[in-house]
């Protein structure tokens, strides 16, 4: 298994729980976006083995924000990369013992740690315990973390603690954030669902996104 690299910075959230019209989708933008994520909401419309369907032709990620002890998160890891998954969305709130049961049962695959959500509520809880989970991230050696394209500024925040690790960002475009933006704030990648699979022009959208990352990273190296 071969860790997802993010060259052209986006991820499709398939969110689609049709059958006929995720797949649609896949067909049209699967080759220019660096992965898919699959969450709960298509996996249990349509089985498990849509991640071995899609993931026999593109990157899977399985955004199971698996928060569990550690030998029920080593049971869904095995099993997400079995049926194909190359990256796995974890929780770090359940402690260094849980994320290190994923990264041991992830044979290759990449291990994505949440460090704070892009909902408002996030702010109620989670946001408290942030640096921590992203200086949790670096201790253990994950291969990326999860933050919010909704708070420009704390990509920009967790960008300095966590180096070189790879940011993907979810919450552009539906839930308010700017794309442009999040890539200028560090981020690798983002996280980009409704705006894609609710469009009439998904590969329209999909073109849309990649230019402004590519602005974004060129003007990051001037
Ligand atoms: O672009 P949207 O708003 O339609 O979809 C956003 C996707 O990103 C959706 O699949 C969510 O599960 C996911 N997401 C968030 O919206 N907020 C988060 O804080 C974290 C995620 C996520 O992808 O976690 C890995």
């Amino acid at each position: 298994m071969s860790k997802i690299k993010f060259e052209r910075g986006l991820i499709l959230a398939l969110d689609e729980t049709d059958y006929r019209k995720a797949m649609n989708i896949v067909n049209q933008v699967g080759k220019y976006v660096d992965a898919i994520k699959l969450n709960w909401p298509i996996v249990l419309s349509n089985g498990p083995q849509i991640i071995t369907e899609i993931s026999n032709h593109f990157k899977v990620i399985c955004d199971f924000k698996v928060s569990d002890v550690p030998h029920i998160n080593s049971m869904i890891t095995s099993t997400a990369v079995k049926l194909g998954a190359s990256g796995i969305i974890v929780h770090g709130f359940p402690g260094e013992d849980s994320v290190e049961a994923c990264m041991n049962s992830a044979h290759g695959a990449s291990i994505f740690l949440v460090v704070e959500m892009s909902n408002p509520g996030s702010a109620e809880f989670g946001k408290k315990f942030s640096d921590e989970l992203a200086r949790m991230a670096v201790k253990l050696k994950v291969d990326g973390i999860v933050a919010p394209a909704t708070r420009q500024e704390r990509i920009r925040h967790f960008r300095g603690i966590v180096g070189g690790l790879q940011i993907v960002t979810p919450g552009v475009g539906a839930q308010g954030g700017d794309a442009g933006k999040a890539i200028a704030n560090g981020a690798d990648a983002l996280i980009v669902g409704r705006s894609i699979y609710e469009s009439k022009e998904p590969m329209e959208v999909v073109n849309n996104f990649l230019s402004e990352v590519q602005s974004a990273r060129e003007r990051n190296i001037q």
